[in-house]
């Protein structure tokens, strides 16, 4: 039986069939004690961690178990992960790319809209009743804006695509693409040209603290931040004081800098939005991102390609 370390919760049917594949250890239920314990019997019985984007699998945790083969990711984001130590480890790591590209750009235009458009308000608004005593303030025009998408991966392209119908669209990466939107070579130049700058670009040394306050500050007090991709993109304290001080008009985020802890500043801003780290979660996509990490898990076992290896093994 092959024993695969889980490192977070899943949907029922990824655990049930995470189960008919081995012995399934709940590590994230487990406190320090209970993992020292485990690890010393059973360290080297691992093939398999688990785990979601957003959480990775610690270096230290990967360097203990000395049979472990794969990695394998319910997300996209392999941020969490050391690369080059998997390798060296002789250890594959796998995610879910392409079935959530559609629901992630989904989110992204949601977020805009409900920004711009006060949504949450206006939700409770009628809830409150404070309709019978007058109107909601005026919300923001979302077509016709300027749009900006840090980094034109598949995430961002399936954005821009949406986008276009909306109005103008541009987006920074390190080179231009063959796309019919106009390129900058950084995120400060964007955000210049842009009425709303969305973040979708794949956190990495390089992209850590990419949003800072130079950034805010181009995007401006009529500027509008929206991110899909990872906290550790924008620089949190530096967003906070920007939308303390009117520097830019509002933020709409889905990712944190300190998952699932939310700052306070955040919280208590009136120009935010804020979700839950949502934006794969569907039943469908989901459902068809549980289906590649057991497509994974399976290929290993049966000594099969990887369908979607970051790291081959
Ligand atoms: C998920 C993600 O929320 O794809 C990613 O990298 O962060 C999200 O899709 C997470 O991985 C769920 O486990």
């Amino acid at each position: 039986m092959t024993t695969i370390l889980q490192l977070c919760p899943f949907s029922d049917s990824l655990e049930a069939a995470l189960a008919r594949r081995g012995t399934v250890i709940r590590w994230h239920e487990l406190d320090d004690a209970l993992r020292s314990a485990w690890l010393a019997e059973h360290a080297s019985d691992v093939r398999v961690v688990a785990t979601g984007g957003h959480i990775g699998c610690p270096t230290s945790l990967m360097t203990r178990l000395p049979k472990l083969a794969l990695v394998a990711i319910n997300g996209v984001g392999y941020d969490r992960v050391d690369l080059e130590v998997a390798r060296h480890h002789g250890v594959a790591v796998t995610t879910t790319p392409d079935v959530l590209t559609d629901d992630v750009a989904d989110l992204a235009i949601g977020l805009i809209i409900a920004l711009l458009r006060d949504l949450p308000r206006a939700d409770r608004f009628v809830r409150e009743g404070a309709w019978l005593a007058g109107n909601l303030p005026l919300g923001r025009r979302v077509s016709g804006r300027r749009f900006g998408i840090v980094g034109l991966g598949r995430i961002g392209k399936a954005i821009a695509d949406r986008l276009a119908a909306f109005g103008p669209v541009a987006y920074s990466g390190t080179t231009a693409k063959p796309v019919p939107y106009a390129f900058h070579a950084d995120a400060a130049s964007l955000a210049r040209d842009s009425d709303v700058l969305i973040v979708a670009c794949a956190a990495s040394p390089a992209t850590q603290g990419l949003i800072d306050a130079a950034v805010l500050d181009a995007l401006g007090p009529d500027g509008y931040l929206i991110n899909v991709a990872r906290g550790s993109v924008v620089d949190e304290v530096a967003l906070s004081q920007a939308l303390a001080e009117g520097r830019i008009a509002g933020a709409a985020l889905d990712v944190y800098a300190d998952e699932p802890r939310v700052t306070e500043a955040l919280i208590t801003s009136a120009r935010t939005v804020l979700a839950p780290h949502i934006a794969s979660a569907t039943v469908e996509t989901r459902s068809a991102m549980a289906d590649l990490v057991i497509a994974n898990i399976d290929a290993l076992i049966a000594g099969q390609p990887l369908p979607t290896p970051v790291v081959a093994p």
